[in-house]
């Protein structure tokens, strides 16, 4: 092979830029700045998987692109290193999930450092490392201060299997995001993060100016918040006993339906559903009613959310109790039915089934009355809902049959004036609702943050010691925050990481009691147990990049007003909803709290394409077609690794892995390494000075150098090698060695995309004694951009025998002339005789013949 040897040239330049600590962080008077961030990786045994050197090396392109145009660039990277695998790891292994972290860590950055990024590695952080957590439990604080962290007895998603309460965005058909174990919902005591409180500025500003996200993503986010708009109704219970709800409130987007509404119905969950059977239990024992209602709502407990929504048969049962309609006084049965959502706006509705599919089927399902209120248009006859294959009439329409001021109006208006009447009488108001839920923000594992907080202990004998399990009380109705001088709360050493059967988690176990209780002036308090779930880290890292060091405060103002907001933000499209709402959440919060100076964090965000195995199928262990980086760059070396991912496509499209095309951008590599080492030859010799520059390769240089601009801005770095790619074929046609003009600017260019080879050519070949990573990037003369020449079908009596390239400028003669010239013209043309030439420059070159 001969030339560029990866292995020995690759270690060379990673060692120099170690040394040299060339890629630390820069902060110049008077210069701009570009903060470009990588979605921190999870840690995980596996090592890098190919799709994380596919964003890292888009970004590191544009790190290098920026600082070579002079820009200060931030471009760190850390871990994101608090989550259940280490600790299923510890539970399976003992091996202490702090001890797999290190020995992750230590893998991905090996792997990381093989691919040439250029981080800043001084700026490097995990979110276990201790003086990290102390800020992330100092945001909590923030939070919990400003009444945005609460407890609640909230029905959460129970794990068994991995002893956790999850997120609802962790629960997947029922089953546990990781793992695929079964998820129970049941009522415990958690914190909870009240991002609802932010759902209308999460809504509203990702249409802020200067935020570049993809559409889908943000329409992702959008679906996700949810945002109804309607009215919420009171409606009285007749008959209810002294101990249970006087009133339902029903939430609807409808509220012009009122007068169609037949019945109503509450989730099995409702307040009103436990407050029936807590009745019941005091009577001594159930009727028959009762006995149904009591089944039932035990049954719903164990289906999901997204099963209750989408069954096709509708079940439910009768309350045993009626409601009153708020303007006709008319008593209208009160149904259970796990159709409606106990976490979704009031969890009770007023149920239309003229016009709504669930209340329909469930009208039909249980024979209750159709009472249409909307029609297709005015003087449209009535609907005939008894008819077969009848449906709801969901659209927009014409009010009817709901009385004066009310009928004859558009639904639109009919809205309005009904949330009128009703805000008149005190019976109803307008109401935004969003399907957002607040943030179930504790997990009962422990590799995760200490939520820092304590609470008050009785001890029921004096003289006891709830250490030793003497009998005590933990009012957890009194949080106190634990004081910022005493941060950070360190995790407790333990041996079993195996979770127990208190749902208070972990750190709840008798062997860290001597953690979890502690004596204040002769009082005894109880550390919470709950740890933070593995979201928190990442809410606010890109944060402390910017002054990762700082012990006095999480940042300081001059860190975040020199960095933030991020400029460029790349990473995978799963996280559309999860971390990127998250993370926007506790940013508003720090705005609020002026910790922060702008209201988004992220300007621009890009997500790279899925890569897929060679056979198109998603990559993973049980097809066996996962490709291993570091075979890759053990082979091939990372720069090809860096310059096959950006050439397989357009970098967020989805595209599958082809090792055999490898060895085209290895070609190419070689190619421009030849080049160089031609030039060098050629300029030690002294005798041979490097190739003059041809108008025709000062021409290509210039485009060269103007196209590989204009797509790194674009991101568009698989044209931008094709490019590179021509340009390096026509510096081989030459037979010279290149001129140093045109190998310098393709060194310059090639940089970002190849910093090893780039380095070796600069310093090496080219001899310039600093790395090229500062070296200016090339630019170029418009003019010489310019495409002179135009390429036209030449045709022979009107049909397109060749193709020939001209000078734009070319006149008849010269356009004649190398028409003439060109062998398949000369073929079609023959013996005969031409009778007559058309040329109109640019457009036709044709040859008329005669007989
Ligand atoms: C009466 C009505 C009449 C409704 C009508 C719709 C059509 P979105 O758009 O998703 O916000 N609803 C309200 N709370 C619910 C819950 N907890 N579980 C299940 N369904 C619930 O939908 C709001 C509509 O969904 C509400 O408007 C309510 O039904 C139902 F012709 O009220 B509607």
């Amino acid at each position: 092979k001969g030339g560029y040897d990866h292995t020995t040239i690759e270690p060379k330049w990673q060692d120099y830029w170690d040394e040299h600590d060339t890629f630390a962080t820069l902060r110049r008077e008077g210069k701009e700045k570009k903060y470009v961030l990588d979605m921190f990786p999870y840690p995980s045994g596996a090592g890098l998987h190919v799709g994380h050197p596919e964003g890292y090396t888009a970004s590191d392109i544009m790190a290098r692109y920026w600082r070579m145009c002079d820009y200060d660039v931030l471009h760190p990277m850390g871990w994101d290193a608090f989550g259940l695998p280490a600790e299923q790891h510890a539970i399976n292994t003992g091996t202490r999930p702090e001890e797999t972290t290190k020995a992750n860590i230590a893998n991905f950055k090996r792997q990381l450092r093989s691919l040439g990024f250029s981080y800043d590695w001084k700026r490097e952080l995990a979110t276990t490392d201790i003086g990290y957590v102390k800020w992330t439990q100092w945001i909590f604080l923030q939070l919990f201060k400003k009444d945005l962290a609460v407890q609640s007895e909230v029905r959460v998603n129970w794990c068994a299997e991995l002893g956790t309460v999850l997120a609802n965005e962790e629960v997947i058909d029922g089953k546990s995001e990781r793992g695929g174990f079964p998820v129970m919902r049941m009522p415990l005591r958690q914190w909870v993060l009240r991002i609802t409180e932010y759902a209308e500025q999460l809504a509203a500003d990702l249409a802020t100016e200067g935020i570049e996200w993809p559409e889908g993503t943000m329409t992702m986010q959008k679906t996700w918040i949810g945002r109804s708009e309607g009215a919420e109704i009171t409606f009285e219970v007749e008959g209810a006993s002294a101990s249970t709800p006087q009133t339902i409130d029903v939430f609807t987007t409808r509220p012009d339906t009122l007068m169609g509404a037949t019945y109503a119905v509450i989730a099995p969950e409702h307040p009103l559903a436990a407050a029936q059977l807590a009745a019941a239990d005091k009577g001594g024992s159930d009727d028959a009613t009762a006995a149904a209602l009591r089944a039932y709502v035990k049954a719903a407990a164990g289906r999901s959310d997204l099963d209750r929504s989408t069954a096709k048969v509708k079940s439910g049962v009768w309350s045993g109790l009626h409601v009153k309609h708020p303007l006709t006084g008319k008593a209208l049965p009160l149904w259970v039915a796990d159709y409606v959502l106990a976490g979704y706006g009031t969890g009770a509705v007023m149920a239309v089934p003229a016009h709504d599919e669930r209340d329909f089927e469930f009208a039909k399902a249980f024979n209750l009355p159709i009472v249409q209120v909307v029609a297709p248009s005015v003087g449209a006859p009535s609907l005939d809902f008894g008819a077969e294959g009848a449906a709801a009439y969901t659209e927009l329409g014409v009010c009817v049959n709901s009385g004066e001021g009310l009928d004859g109006l558009s639904t639109l208006d009919a809205k309005t004036a009904m949330i009128a009447k009703l805000t008149t009488l005190g019976k109803g108001k307008g109401k935004i609702t969003y399907k957002l839920r607040d943030w179930v923000f504790s997990r009962q594992r422990y590799w995760g943050e200490p939520i820092p907080i304590y609470f008050p202990v009785t001890v029921h004998e004096a003289g006891g010691d709830p250490r030793k399990g003497d009998p005590h009380t933990i009012d957890y109705n009194t949080p106190i925050p634990v004081p910022e001088s005493e941060l950070p709360v360190a995790l407790p050493d333990i041996e079993d990481f195996k979770p127990g059967s208190d749902p208070q988690g972990v750190l709840a176990k008798a062997e860290v009691a001597h953690w979890r209780y502690f004596q204040k002036e002769g009082k005894w308090y109880a550390r919470e147990t709950n740890t933070m779930p593995q979201w928190a880290g990442s809410c606010w890292y890109y944060l402390r990049f910017a002054d990762p060091a700082n012990g006095a405060a999480a940042w300081s103002p001059e860190a975040e007003k020199a960095w933030l907001p991020v400029d460029l933000y790349v990473g995978g499209a799963e996280h559309a909803v999860l971390h990127l709402l998250y993370a926007r959440f506790w940013h508003k919060v720090l705005f609020d709290l002026g910790l922060v100076t702008t209201k988004e964090p992220f300007k621009k965000l890009v997500h790279q394409g899925m890569i897929l195995g060679e056979d198109g199928e998603k990559m993973s262990k049980s097809r066996g077609n996962v490709v291993n980086p570091d075979d890759i760059v053990m082979q091939y070396g990372g720069d090809a690794m860096r310059l096959y991912e950006m050439f397989m496509g357009p970098l967020e499209a989805v595209k599958p892995w082809q090792t055999e095309q490898i060895s085209g951008v290895v070609r190419f590599q070689n190619r421009v390494y030849a080049l160089a080492a031609k030039h060098a030859a050629a300029a030690g010799e002294e005798t041979i000075l490097p190739g003059t520059m041809t108008e025709e390769t000062a021409r290509l240089m210039h485009q060269t150098v103007r196209k590989v601009t204009l797509d790194i801005e674009a991101m568009s770095f698989n044209t931008a090698i094709s490019q590179m790619m021509v340009f390096s074929n026509h510096l081989q046609s030459l037979s010279t060695p290149p001129p140093t003009e045109a190998l310098t600017k393709l060194t310059l260019l090639l940089a970002p995309f190849s910093p090893h080879l780039s380095e070796e050519i600069w310093q090496t070949l080219l001899g310039h004694p600093e790395s090229v990573s500062f070296a200016t990037w090339p630019t170029y003369d418009e003019k010489m951009c310019e495409v002179t020449t135009v390429t036209l079908g030449v045709q022979v009596n009107g049909k397109v025998r060749s193709e020939i390239t001209l000078e734009k400028t070319a006149d008849a003669d010269e356009a004649k002339a190398a028409a003439l010239a060109d062998e398949k013209v000369q073929k079609a043309i023959g013996d005969k005789e031409v009778k007559k030439f058309v040329y109109v420059p640019g457009r036709i070159l044709n040859f008329v013949l005669g007989k």
